[in-house]
């Protein structure tokens, strides 16, 4: 007996020592790993590094027993399939792939193709009339006033569960659009979600049919990201939003969350936005300030429901940044035609993008941005702390102005206008650049429900010297040419040691591309939406073969040190500030930690997957 248990145990230790080498794990993974049943099995998302070669990826599937299925192009992010034998545990299986993948040297990251679900409760079906009477959510956001000065413009994608194209609410109005489901150009609505959403945005007001929409003359982009059962992966969700943006969507809208953060699905909202398309998404329906995604993203627009007394509807998630529109017993557009009404965070999401329809209609020209700002700022203040204000559509139409005319010129002294002068000599100057960062930042913070940071004059020369170095030694990092740090330019520029870090970006033409960029990566937004920061320096200058070097530096606040003569007078608007609190300790891998003079703060640096490293300053440990 006791020679038997020595044999098994020799055969295990034989069988251990002949399993294939795995790589290493990664050595911390920065989120909390999502429950089961947002995953899909057997399917990943993979980014390979841009200087990965073909034969290079060719290998590390064949070593890790992937294949690759299809490529979301713009996001250069590839999807890929691998086994699940049948006795393993499906998500433990996916998490070895997910770290097995990201350890390799050509992986930037790896992780699950989660799932979203739609966000809508259907209520009962009513008759097949024409019920405006019972769309007590129009008058409530005063769509009726809108409609006098505009009923709309531009083109909304739809990332739903389709569309039922031949409701007469829709005729003549939608464009073709594309099934990622299935994987075909007809993106038919097979579950009714889709349609409802579409039509509370968009179906055709005062045609003596079914319902009306908020936005009447908008057109409707369908794409299908959602099966017959209302769930979705994250891989056909960021190929929609990649989609909507290439084929002419000012909008898109986002009926659907859920509980995972993904890379994949944040690029492709980047890329979305980036692109100057305004994404609009549901908050969720689990009654928490827990953010879904892609609602919780800076570059979306989340839209939280309420009830016909201003109320936050029972079952809707909040957040003092959100807005909130009508979402309780929304009559809309059926499947199969007619009438339909429900509830959820999904009917109040399409009246807001429809709203930015009226806004389009009004003014073609306003960016994502501009709608933005118009939707979130005129609001009515609703019955709700918990979040910003109930939309007010007529309020948002009035305040982006109509199309200016042009000033008829008497015939005579008319005379021919000059060359246009190249963009370039009418650029804006580094100081108004620099004042847009401070605007856009402050802008992604108020939506996270954080105060607004002030520019401070020490942090200025701090983040100045930062760019020009750049500039003018033609690198991107944090490491002077001189040799100084994050740290100590902060100390040389008289400001207490109360500072947080630094952020720069290298080649972003325009202050919102460089802002879009640092929201866009985990290490700058957490340096940039910090609660312990006050204050803030923005440094720009242009050189180099990076062309446009931006540099942001933030404080604690508590202005400059009494004994240092500055450089540079603070802002005379500064208001004073709490006493500095303890700054937040940052996640992520510590790569270095060096110990400057005089002691008080250290840098640590984490380790990106390209380019230079994130450093964050903190008080030393
Ligand atoms: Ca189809
Ligand atoms: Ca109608």
């Amino acid at each position: 007996m006791k020679r038997l248990r020595l044999l098994l145990i020799l055969i295990i230790i034989l069988l251990s020592s002949c399993r294939p080498a795995v790589p290493p794990l990664p050595a911390t993974i920065d989120r909390p790993w999502p429950s089961r049943r947002d995953f899909v099995s057997g399917l990943i998302l993979v980014k390979f590094r841009s200087d990965a070669t073909a034969k290079g990826i060719d290998q590390v599937h064949r070593s890790l027993g992937g294949q690759a299925e299809r490529r979301i192009e713009a996001l250069g992010i590839d999807v890929v399939s691998f086994t699940v034998a049948g006795e393993v545990d499906p998500w433990l299986a996916t998490l070895e792939t997910v770290a097995r993948y990201t350890a390799s040297t050509i992986v930037e990251w790896a992780e699950p193709d989660y799932l979203a679900y739609a966000d809508a409760i259907p209520l009962a079906l009513v008759p097949n009339d024409p019920s405006y009477s019972g769309q007590w959510h129009l008058p409530k956001i005063s769509a009726p006033a809108a409609w006098d000065l505009t009923t709309g413009a531009g083109v909304i994608a739809v990332l739903d569960t389709g569309l039922d194209a031949a409701h007469a609410d829709f005729a003549g109005r939608v464009l073709p659009g594309w099934d990622f489901v299935n994987g075909d150009a007809n993106p038919a609505d097979d579950q009714g979600h889709g349609t409802m959403v579409a039509g509370a945005a968009a179906a055709k007001g005062n045609n003596g049919v079914a319902v009306a929409g908020v936005c009447w003359n908008c057109q409707i982009l369908p794409v299908k990201v959602l099966n017959s059962s209302g769930s979705g992966t994250y891989d056909a969700i960021a190929q929609g939003i990649v989609w909507a943006a290439d084929h002419g969507a000012r909008v898109i809208n986002l009926s659907l969350g859920g509980s995972s953060s993904a890379q994949t699905l944040q690029e492709a909202v980047n890329y979305a936005w980036g692109k100057g398309v305004l994404l609009v998404a549901a908050a969720g329906n689990s009654a928490t300030s827990t953010p879904m995604y892609p609602a919780g993203y800076a570059n979306v627009l989340a839209v939280a429901a309420s009830d016909q007394n201003d109320r936050l509807a029972s079952f809707s998630n909040w957040g003092t940044g959100k807005v909130s529109a009508p979402g309780v017993g929304i009559y809309t557009t059926a499947r199969g035609g007619g009438v339909s009404s429900a509830s959820g965070t999904s009917l109040a999401c399409p009246l807001v993008s429809g709203e930015a329809g009226l806004l389009l209609g009004r003014n073609p020209g306003l960016t994502a941005a501009q709608l933005r700002t118009a939707i979130e700022t005129q609001v009515d203040p609703g019955n709700d702390s918990r979040v910003r204000g109930r939309v007010n559509v007529y309020k948002a139409v009035v305040a982006v102005g109509p199309i200016p005319s042009p000033t008829p010129s008497p015939v005579g002294s008319w005379t021919p206008t000059a060359t246009p002068r190249p963009s370039a000599t009418v650029q804006p100057t580094p100081v108004d650049v620099e004042q847009q960062v401070l605007v856009l930042i402050n802008q992604n913070r108020a939506s996270a429900g954080l105060a607004a940071l002030t520019m401070e004059g020490h942090l200025v020369v701090a983040a100045r010297r930062q760019s020009a170095d750049m500039a003018a030694n033609n690198f991107c990092g944090h490491t002077g040419s001189d040799g100084s740090t994050p740290g100590s330019r902060i100390v040389d520029a008289g400001y207490p040691y109360a500072g947080l870090g630094e952020t720069v970006a290298c080649g972003y033409p325009t202050a919102e591309a460089a802002v879009v960029a640092w929201m866009g990566s985990p290490g700058h937004k957490a340096i940039l939406l910090d609660a312990g920061a006050r204050d803030i320096g923005v440094g720009y200058a242009e050189g180099g073969t990076y062309g446009y070097l931006w540099t942001c530096t933030t404080g604690t606040g508590g202005g400059p040190v009494p004994t240092a003569t500055p450089t540079v007078v603070p802002t005379a608007t500064r208001t004073p500030v709490p006493p500095p609190t303890p700054a937040a300790t940052p996640t992520g891998t510590p790569m270095a930690t060096r110990t400057p003079a005089p002691g008080q703060y250290c840098l640590r640096c984490l380790k990106t997957a390209s380019g230079p490293d994130d450093c964050y300053v903190i008080p030393c440990p």
